[in-house]
């Protein structure tokens, strides 16, 4: 039976496998791997196990790092069990949709290298059925305008800043996107970024959550 709390726990604690000797105490343990597998084996959606199990142990991971019980080191291993867990769910996400609604190009902007929020919401828009260009992080204005030029049929552009001090690139890089193709929408996200934040830098739309970007480029791009 799936263990979501244990899930959660394997994230928090950055325990990837039985094999991993990480945390020590967890050794021959099943892992972050073997229980998403177990979940997926027992037929439960790819959207719960995400939110439930590993989305629910990052939350944890956020707390402790912001009350300084948990320091980067820590939260790099948590980031990689993630990692390990997601992998296996993103090609059900995927499998989920049928053809692509759309082409959205992704990337968090120049000076930041936060991508675990940018590969949530990559994962809940494939499984949605888009087709995304993943620029990956640091990703400068330039870049973002080149692979709207380069792909003329992507009409979305997806922005994701995870700090105060880089999300002030969004408004750069809208007037780059905006200036190759003024057709092209732009949604922006990500803990800092607000409703209000969105409207004043020109985007056309803001998602809090990954989930609620799939309804936000649905909307943008009329499916
Ligand atoms: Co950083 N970090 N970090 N960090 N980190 C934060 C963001 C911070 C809030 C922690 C804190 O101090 N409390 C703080 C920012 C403070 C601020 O700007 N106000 C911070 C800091 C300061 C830093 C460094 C400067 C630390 C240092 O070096 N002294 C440094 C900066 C590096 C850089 O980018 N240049 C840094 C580094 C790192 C790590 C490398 C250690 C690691 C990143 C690993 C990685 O991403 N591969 C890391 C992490 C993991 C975090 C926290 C703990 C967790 C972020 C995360 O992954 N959350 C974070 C604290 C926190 O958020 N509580 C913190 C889980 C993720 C699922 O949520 O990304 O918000 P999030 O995404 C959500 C929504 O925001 C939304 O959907 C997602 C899922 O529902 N969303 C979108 C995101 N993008 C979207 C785009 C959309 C729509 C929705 O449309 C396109």
């Amino acid at each position: 039976m799936a263990d979501f709390n244990k899930m959660a726990e394997c994230v928090i604690r950055g325990h990837i496998d039985a094999n991993a000797p990480y945390p020590p105490d967890m050794k021959g343990q099943s892992g972050v791997r073997e229980l998403v597998q177990e979940a997926i084996d027992e037929g439960l959606a790819p959207e719960d196990i995400l939110n439930n199990g590993l989305v629910k142990g990052m939350d944890e991971v956020g707390r402790r790092f912001r009350e300084n019980e948990y320091f980067v080191p820590d939260v790099l291993i948590s980031a990689k069990a993630m990692k390990a867990g997601s992998e296996l769910l993103k090609p059900l996400l995927a499998a989920s949709g049928a053809k692509p609604l759309g082409i959205v190009v992704v990337g968090t902007v120049e000076g930041d290298m936060h991508d675990i929020g940018k590969n949530l919401v990559v994962m809940m828009l494939e499984g949605a059925g888009f087709q995304i260009i993943d620029l990956g992080v640091n990703v400068s204005p330039e870049k973002f305008k080149q692979a709207i030029l380069d792909n003329p049929d992507a009409t979305l552009v997806g922005l994701s800043a995870l700090l105060t001090t880089t999300m002030v690139n969004m408004s750069k890089t809208i007037e780059a996107v905006k200036g190759a193709r003024g057709s092209a929408k732009v949604i922006v996200g990500g803990a800092p970024v607000t409703d209000a934040f969105a409207k004043e830098i020109g985007a056309d739309g803001y998602a809090p959550d990954a989930s609620r970007a799939v309804d936000v480029a649905k909307e943008l791009m009329g499916v």
